[in-house]
């Protein structure tokens, strides 16, 4: 992949600035902002607030506690997303791929940019002053090789930070970076890689990827890729992030349970019909979601990102049965669902070989049948045969009675 340059930009102490900004009463107060809905939590507090301990997700109580003369201010969701939505039209000043991260950060792919605004440190600059003289709002912006380095650099200099991380920078940031300083660590994961001994970035890089993989599976691999800054992920322009979608679908089952055959079952029918909508849309998935839900309603997910991008029901019906299996079952089973997150056009190059093309043929009869007399009047026989001939569709499939496919 050729060099790119990415910044990230995250506005400072974002709810709370706004409201000083527009109570100038406040700005020389802390401040700490409420939910409206839930109005004893605090969403956001501002810098000076922080330095008596106040944080989010805290109950007013505990930070007048910490700091008894704090300011609370109910919300204005409103305002935030409006400003949100004029912080982002400066951004398309400077590049046209800009991907919105959350309501007061974004990535912006400033790669060809330079020769129009200088280097990225100057585009930085730039971003930070016109926020500030159209918004009045301070911001922090770091630069990388690619997200997760930008991510990561805007947070190291908080508020009003600039920080840049080149390329041959990047292994030793990371030495001694704790894991969960990497945007997609959580706490649980860190709480576990921890428990293994990795505490920085640099000794999860120095882990065995067999080490990784048996204890992760798939995300062992992105893990190790991670803490050695590796990301390739694209800015996803606004455009692209509204092609990117998510398909999927679930079945409240008729009677609760435990039987692994006839949850299997009702997988392949969902995989059909998450894959038939995806085909239909000339979708693909990227990353499959299983979710569960028990009898007494407790309900989790678990994901894994596809090989490959697909749409091909057999494919993903396949990978949906990995993840089941993965999964030990604690109580009857209520609901199932599998969904799929979903890229136009990004389908693996179309095989030259002639089983595949077969495939891809009978995969859009299918769909045609389907859509005529109503869903899973025709799916896959081999899929349910053990020994079925490649290519059979095997009419009137009912979830009932299909045989286990590790068998095939
Ligand atoms: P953040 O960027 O996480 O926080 P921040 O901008 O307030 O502070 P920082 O300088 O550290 O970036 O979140 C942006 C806004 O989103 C924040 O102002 C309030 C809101 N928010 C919530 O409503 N709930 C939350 O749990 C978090 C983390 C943020
Ligand atoms: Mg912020």
């Amino acid at each position: 992949m050729a060099a790119r340059t990415i910044l990230h930009i995250d506005m400072d102490a974002f709810f709370a600035s706004i409201e000083q900004r527009r109570n100038p009463a406040l700005r020389s107060r802390p401040v700490a902002v409420i939910g409206r809905g839930h109005r004893t939590v605090i969403t956001t507090a501002s810098y000076h607030a922080r330095r008596y301990g106040v944080r989010t997700g805290m109950n007013i109580y505990e930070a007048r506690r910490l700091c008894p003369q704090v300011v609370f201010v109910k919300a204005n969701n409103r305002i935030y997303t409006d400003t949100s939505r004029r912080i982002l039209a400066i951004l398309e000043g400077f590049s046209p791929k800009i991907e919105p991260f959350s309501i007061d950060e974004a990535f912006i792919d400033v790669t060809g940019s330079t020769s129009l605004f200088g280097t990225p440190r100057t585009i930085a600059l730039s971003i930070k002053k016109r926020i500030r003289e159209e918004t009045g709002l301070g911001s922090s912006v770091g630069i990388g090789p690619n997200k997760l380095m930008a991510k990561l650099a805007s947070s190291m200099q908080k508020p009003d930070g600039l920080v840049l991380i080149e390329e041959g920078e990047v292994r030793s940031v990371l030495e001694r970076l704790p894991v969960e300083r990497l945007c997609g660590i959580g706490r649980k994961l860190a709480g576990r890689l921890n428990a293994m001994g990795i505490r920085t970035c640099g000794q999860l890089a120095d882990c065995p990827a067999g080490i990784l993989k048996s204890s992760f599976g798939m995300t062992g691999e992105r893990l190790k890729l991670m803490a050695q800054g590796i990301d390739t992920s694209p800015v996803a322009s606004v455009e692209e992030q509204e092609r990117t979608r998510s398909v999927g679908h679930s079945i409240t089952l008729p009677r609760n349970t435990s039987d692994t055959k006839t949850l299997k079952a009702y997988l392949l029918r969902l995989s059909e019909k998450v894959c038939s909508r995806a085909r239909k849309h000339g979708l693909a998935g990227t990353r499959l979601i299983l979710t569960v839900r028990y009898s007494d309603f407790h309900t989790f997910t678990r994901s894994r990102p596809l090989p490959c991008p697909t749409n091909d029901t057999r494919a993903v019906y396949l990978h949906a049965l990995r993840i089941m299996d993965s999964i030990e079952l604690k109580k009857a089973v209520r609901l199932i669902g599998i969904a799929m997150d979903v890229l136009a056009r990004h389908l693996c190059q179309e095989s030259l070989f002639e089983e595949d093309r077969r495939r891809t043929d009978l995969l859009r009869a299918m769909d045609t049948v389907n859509e005529s007399f109503g869903e899973f009047t025709l799916t896959w026989g081999t899929i349910l045969e053990s020994r079925g001939e490649t290519g059979v569709i095997s009419p009137s499939w009912r979830p009932t009675g299909a045989r286990n496919i590790d068998e095939t």
